[in-house]
């Protein structure tokens, strides 16, 4: 995988971003546009391809914002193949991994429409409008929100928004990028650091959860659709190859029911792909998984 500079991508892999300490730190995505009634990027059925891949988990809120606001006829998307290679993101030409919107053998081939030409890391999720042909966002919690401008259920009431800021703050700096933070890390110490404060948040989340079936009041919001995806990879991925494993989803009652009864809402499965978190978490790595052998377990049943 790559970078590209000023629109021409270049091979050489930037690797996970680190600071001194050893400690992981996800560069900031810089294509921030917006989907609004007012427009330019008006919410428009059939209007916006979204390019993603299965394992990504912030790919994956935006695959689920999807599903949960009804928007899986208006809104198209393609999915990547489970395994980077030195050109990044790669498609097939036809199948299930293939984009059929621009037929890009890989995602740099969409960032590398953009005018000017793009500077930056080659991230998906990727929100592509077809009428003005370019890169609507490549910043997930833009994009989930902004999916709220089809209409759909309100996963960002007025009302709660200050609790939700409060846990999609905590959450994606100890969960979300938090396990990320423990698999990346360079250090001892980066890694105790990041391990202890996945833990303590999910233990602070079953006690909210413990009694209530919902993060903010009674319903969903995003803070929960942006808890999904790291629940999902926990057990087949996080708790193995991010050395997450004081411990697994399954031994947090009300999280794990939790988790199940989302898996279980209308359209939520079809998001979740556990083989393909195995493939693209355990590929080859040359700190974590040199030779990128893929465990068979664990075998969990995530039915209710
Ligand atoms: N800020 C971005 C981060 C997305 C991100 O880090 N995606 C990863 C895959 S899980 C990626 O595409 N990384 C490629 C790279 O950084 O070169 C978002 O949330 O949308």
């Amino acid at each position: 995988m790559g970078v590209m500079i000023d629109g021409t991508y270049r091979v050489d892999d930037p690797g996970p971003d680190t600071t001194e300490g050893g400690a992981f730190k996800r560069a900031a995505s810089t294509i921030r546009n917006w989907i609004t009634a007012d427009g330019p990027f008006t919410p428009d059925a059939g209007r916006y391809h979204l390019y993603a891949a299965w394992n990504c988990p912030w790919a994956h809120r935006a695959l689920l914002a999807r599903v949960v606001l009804g928007l899986t006829d208006k809104v198209s998307a393609a999915y990547a193949r489970p395994r980077r290679t030195e050109q990044g993101w790669v498609y097939d030409e036809a199948g299930e991994f293939a984009d059929p919107e621009l037929g890009v053998r890989a995602v740099h081939e969409v960032y590398a429409r953009q005018v000017p030409g793009y500077t930056g890391r080659l991230t998906v999720p990727v929100l592509w409008d077809r009428e003005t042909a370019q890169i609507v966002s490549n910043e997930s919690a833009d994009i989930v929100r902004m999916m709220g401008a089809f209409g759909g259920p309100d996963l960002y009431p007025e009302p709660l928004r200050d609790q939700i800021d409060a846990w999609n703050d905590r959450i994606y700096a100890n969960v979300n990028n938090g396990v990320y933070r423990a698999g990346f890390a360079r250090t001892q110490q980066a890694y105790d650091d990041a391990v202890v404060q996945v833990f303590e948040t999910l233990d602070a989340i079953e006690d909210r959860l413990t009694g209530h079936d919902w993060l903010v009041d009674d319903a969903m919001t995003e803070a929960d659709l942006r808890l999904f995806p790291t629940l999902a990879r926990f057990d087949v991925a996080y708790h193995y190859a991010f050395k997450c494993n004081l411990r697994r989803l399954v031994d947090y009652p009300a999280l794990w029911a939790y988790a199940r009864q989302f898996y279980a809402l209308p359209g939520v499965s079809e998001t979740v792909r556990f083989e393909v978190y195995k493939q693209g978490y355990f590929s080859p790595s040359e700190l974590r998984n040199p030779l990128g052998i893929v465990p068979k377990g664990p075998i969990v049943d995530w039915s209710l």
